[in-house]
C-alpha cells in the first residue's frame, strides 16, 4: 500500500496538467514527454502477466563447471584478440565516453573499444548533483534523449529525467547490445601508444593492477591499437583526466590547467566547441576538455557531456575517412545527430 500511496503522491507532484499541481508554488509544465506506452516502466512493473514457470518447483538444467570457465574465458580472450588493433578506442565509459561509443557504433563498419577502469561504467553519470537522483539535461540536448527514447519531465529550456541511472542504464544497454562494440570493464589505460608523433593505441592493464603497482615487482602492461582513440576521462577520481595529463608528461601538450570555476553556460557551450582533435590520433572529450582548456565547469548539468560525446564520434569518424556530421557528409537524420553539431571551435568562450 505505502508505494501505492507514494505513486500517488509522486503523481501529483508531477501531473501533466499544470493547472492541478505545482511544486514550490510554481506551476508544474505542461506535459510529461513519455515514449510510447508499450516501452514505460510502469506499463511493465504494472502488469500481471506470471513468470513462465513454477516458482514453487523450479529447476535449472544441469552443467559442469569447466564449461562455465570456458565460456567465459573463450569469449574474453577471442575479444581481446578481436579488438587487439580497432579502429576506435575510448576511454572513459562516463556520459561523454558512453554518448561518443553510442554514436560511432550506429555505422557497423566501425570496430569500438571502449576501457573502463572500474568495474561498474558510468562515471558521475548515476547521480545528478551532490548524490541527488535526478538528471537536468538543458534544451536542445533533450533530442538526444528522445533518440534514445527516455523519459523525462519537459521545462521551457531544459528537461529533468527523474533519475540519472535512466539516462545511464539506457544508453548502455542499446550501446552494449551492437555487434561492433566492446566493453572493457575493469580495465585502465595507463599509458599511451605514440608513434611518430600519433597517438596510435592505448597501454592497459587490470584497473586493480595499475593502482598497485607499488605493492608488486613489475606487472608489465596489455597493448590495443587504435587508428583513434578518444578520451574522456572526466577530471574527478582517482584516474580523472589521466588523458591530457599523460598527453602533458610525454611533452604532447604543455598544460593541464584545470577547469574554472562553475559557470553553467558558459561551460556547456565551451565544452562541446572545444571537442577536438588535441593532438594527431586523439581526440579529447567531457569533461576533459574543460582541463586541458581551462573552462569553466558546469557543475550538475550533463547536455554537454552528451553532445560533445556525440560531437568526438564524427570528429573520429572525420579522421577515419567516414561520412559524418562535422563535413555534413552523412544523410541528416539517419547516421547524424539530430542536432547541427558546432564545427567550429571557439577559443574566445574560454578566454572570455
Ligand atoms: O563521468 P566521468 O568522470 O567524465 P565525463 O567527462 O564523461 O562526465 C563528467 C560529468 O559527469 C561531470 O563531471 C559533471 C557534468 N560535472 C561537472 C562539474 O562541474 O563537476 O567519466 C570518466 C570515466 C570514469 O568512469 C573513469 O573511471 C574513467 O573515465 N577513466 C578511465 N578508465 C580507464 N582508464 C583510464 N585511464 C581512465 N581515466 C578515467
Amino acid at each position: 500500500m505505502a508505494s501505492m500511496a507514494t505513486s500517488t503522491l509522486t503523481s501529483s507532484l508531477v501531473s501533466s496538467n499544470p493547472k492541478t499541481s505545482s511544486f514550490n508554488g510554481s506551476a508544474f509544465s505542461s506535459r510529461i514527454k513519455s515514449i510510447p506506452q508499450q516501452h514505460t516502466s510502469s506499463t511493465i512493473s504494472m502488469s500481471l502477466t506470471t513468470p513462465p514457470y513454477d516458482l514453487n518447483s523450479f529447476k535449472f538444467q544441469p552443467i559442469k563447471e569447466s564449461i562455465v570457465s570456458r565460456e567465459m574465458t573463450r569469449r574474453y580472450m577471442t575479444d581481446m584478440i578481436t579488438y587487439a588493433d580497432t579502429d576506435v578506442v575510448v576511454v572513459g565509459a562516463g556520459s561523454a565516453g558512453l554518448s561518443c561509443a553510442y554514436e560511432l557504433s550506429k555505422n557497423p563498419n566501425i570496430s569500438v573499444a571502449i576501457i573502463e577502469q572500474s568495474v561498474s561504467p558510468g562515471g558521475g553519470a548515476w547521480l545528478g548533483g551532490q548524490l541527488f537522483s535526478a538528471m537536468v539535461v538543458r534544451k536542445p540536448a533533450h533530442l538526444f534523449l528522445d533518440e534514445l527514447e527516455i523519459e523525462y519531465d519537459e521545462q521551457e529550456d531544459y528537461v529533468v529525467i527523474k533519475h540519472a541511472a535512466l539516462f545511464t542504464s539506457t544508453i548502455m544497454s542499446k550501446l552494449l547490445a551492437r555487434p561492433n562494440v566492446k566493453l572493457f570493464n575493469a580495465v585502465a589505460v595507463e599509458d599511451l601508444i605514440v608513434k611518430g608523433g600519433r597517438v596510435g593505441g592505448v597501454v592497459t592493464n587490470w584497473a586493480l593492477v595499475s593502482m598497485n603497482h607499488d605493492t608488486q615487482s613489475c606487472m608489465d602492461p596489455n597493448v590495443m591499437e587504435a587508428k583513434v582513440v578518444v578520451s574522456s576521462c572526466g577530471h574527478d577520481g582517482p584516474f580523472g583526466a589521466t588523458g591530457v595529463k599523460r598527453l602533458r608528461s610525454i611533452g604532447m601538450i604543455e598544460s593541464v590547467p584545470g577547469m574554472k570555476a562553475l559557470d553553467m553556460n558558459a561551460a556547456e557551450d565551451a565544452i562541446v566547441n572545444l571537442t577536438r582533435e588535441v593532438v594527431p590520433g586523439m581526440i579529447v572529450t567531457g569533461m576533459e576538455v574543460a582541463e586541458i582548456d581551462g573552462s569553466p565547469r558546469m557543475g550538475p548539468t550533463f547536455g554537454a557531456m552528451m553532445i560533445s560525446g556525440q560531437k568526438a564520434a564524427h570528429l573520429a569518424l572525420k579522421a577515419l575517412g567516414k561520412n559524418n556530421a562535422i563535413d555534413g557528409t552523412c544523410e541528416l537524420g539517419i547516421e547524424t545527430p539530430n542536432l547541427v553539431l558546432a564545427s567550429a571551435e571557439t577559443k574566445e568562450i574560454v578566454d572570455a
